[in-house]
């Protein structure tokens, strides 16, 4: 069944009776949290490709990754499927299983050209798991060499996935580009120093990177004369690479910046406030080119939300989120898993390993230093430097403390997800209701841990090799930081003095 634009959206195009089927632009940065757009209102970040989308199609404010982790996130992207219903491939650095129908295999098959550049699905070993190539499509060198090897009318599917704004950083990059760390909005989980204000620059940079290469792309498209029958997605795969932010079930681990275009079928300017999951993404394509919906999918297609229906409140008014291993950094190859619900006025978060350390072990593990789910950034050595004088907030509990088995936030109050209100009483029959609702949503989609809660599953899950491989030089790094924290001068010429 093909979806043909709704009925008050008049097109502007002579349709024939049969519409081509459309071309997939999926452009997905690594690490970008919401709301760092412009379109979102962010003073310092400028996204221009990312809000001429949102200008011309659709914006979300209410999208979430379905775990805030490279591996997991893109594989429920591209399978359809909630992380813990994908085996080993719920597990960063991992091994993703050919058994479940991927979107962009489908739409080969079915005569599309698909290919990527850059990162698709990872990190893992996909030839571990079956694939020949990398499940988000044949790797190309960029764009142009992409569309090369179509043929003439094929329609396609290109995914980009840059590596920005990941770490490492080029420390000053943001300031030396002229961005002003006074309009920095230094969210409330890290201390205001102007070193974290700069190191928030760095990370807008690499987002304005992502966004420009983006811009390029949709140029090019525009003169091929391919843009009227393309769907635009932007968006990014987790949250940003800060404490407490990337690998966590928090808002700045899940919420997601999401641009949708497609010409002729949404109009300009929407703002949805539907909540989404990624898993929704692989039913919206299928639906789109026109495909028969595979049973193994368990989102929902967003093309109902492009028609302009009055709002009478949402129709989808929570998200499910959850975690397994994300870095392997606790002793004996442990997971920290969690699982939580997310409606528009709380966060409701349950931590099955509440023994161990959410951030990673305090020890040094491995190459990948202390509390190795967090990525090592001058940021993260401020605050562990921080460890016992709490200034206005206790940073270093926040970023790395142990946490409760349950955590809720009531978000108007809390909006950066920090208080903890589960034993407050005058939340008790909330909280009761926000874990029914986890507990059905984790019984239906058949989560081990919903009848297993202490299962060992995804810590017995191969630690797929090439981690050891590829971070080889991370003690330099790690050096380098612990280096910077004691060295003032080193922190005048970076922008750090505080
Ligand atoms: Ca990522």
């Amino acid at each position: 069944m093909l979806f043909i634009s709704g009925r008050s959206f008049e097109s502007t195009r002579e349709n024939t009776v049969q519409p081509p089927q459309p071309n997939i632009l999926f452009l997905i940065a690594d690490d970008w949290s919401y709301p760092h757009a412009g379109v979102y209102g962010d003073p310092t970040v400028h996204t221009p490709t990312f809000d001429r989308l949102a200008a011309e199609g659709a914006v979300f404010e209410n999208a979430y990754c379905a775990a805030p982790s490279c591996s997991p996130s893109r594989a429920s992207i591209l399978l359809g499927r909630y992380p813990h219903q994908l085996g080993s491939a719920g597990n960063l650095w991992s091994v993703i299983p050919t058994k479940f129908p991927n979107w962009v295999s489908l739409l080969a098959k079915a005569g599309y050209h698909t290919g990527k550049s850059r990162k698709g699905w990872g990190p893992g070993d996909f030839e571990a798991g079956g694939y020949q190539e990398n499940p988000a499509g044949k790797d190309y060198p960029d764009f142009d060499a992409f569309l090369k090897d179509r043929k003439e009318g094929q329609p396609f599917v290109y995914w980009f996935g840059s590596h920005d704004p990941h770490r490492i950083y080029e420390t000053n990059t943001g300031v030396k580009t002229g961005m002003d760390p006074s309009l920095v909005v230094v969210p409330e989980f890290l201390p205001d120093t102007p070193c974290v204000r700069n190191d928030m620059l760095d990370y807008y940079y690499e987002v304005e990177r992502f966004d420009r290469e983006s811009g390029n792309i949709l140029q090019r498209l525009e003169a091929e004369g391919l843009l009227d029958n393309t769907m635009v997605i932007m968006t990014s795969d987790n949250g940003m690479p800060f404490p407490r932010a990337k690998a966590n079930l928090y808002d700045h681990g899940t919420r997601m910046p999401l641009a949708i275009y497609w010409r002729n079928h949404i109009e300009g300017g929407k703002r949805i406030f539907e909540f989404v999951n990624f898993v929704d993404f692989a039913p919206t394509f299928m639906e789109a080119a026109g495909m028969e919906m595979p049973q193994s999918f368990s989102g929902k297609s967003l093309l109902e939300f492009f028609n302009s229906i009055p709002d009478h409140g949402l129709r989808r008014d929570k998200v499910f989120l959850e975690r397994e291993r994300h870095a392997n950094v606790r002793k004996g190859d442990l997971s920290y898993p969690s699982r939580a619900v997310r409606t528009k006025d709380f966060l409701y978060i349950k931590n099955f390993e509440h023994d161990r350390w959410p951030a990673g072990d305090p020890n040094v593990h491995q190459s990948v230093g202390q509390f190795g789910d967090v990525d090592n950034s001058i940021s993260k050595y401020l605050i562990m430097a921080m460890e016992g004088n709490p200034t206005d907030k206790d940073y270093f509990q926040l970023a790395f403390g142990k946490r409760p088995f349950e955590e809720l936030y009531v978000l108007a109050d809390d909006p950066y997800n920090l208080v903890n209100q589960a034993g407050n009483p005058k939340y008790k029959a909330i909280k009761a209701s926000l874990e029914k609702e986890l507990q059905t949503w984790m019984e239906e989609t058949n989560d081990l841990r919903a009848r297993e809660p202490q299962t060992d599953y995804w810590d017995k899950v191969l630690y797929t090799p090439d981690y050891q491989k590829e971070n080889f030089d991370l003690s330099e790094q790690v050096d380098s930081y612990k280096m910077l924290l004691r060295d003032g001068g080193s922190f005048k010429e970076m922008s750090c003095n505080q």
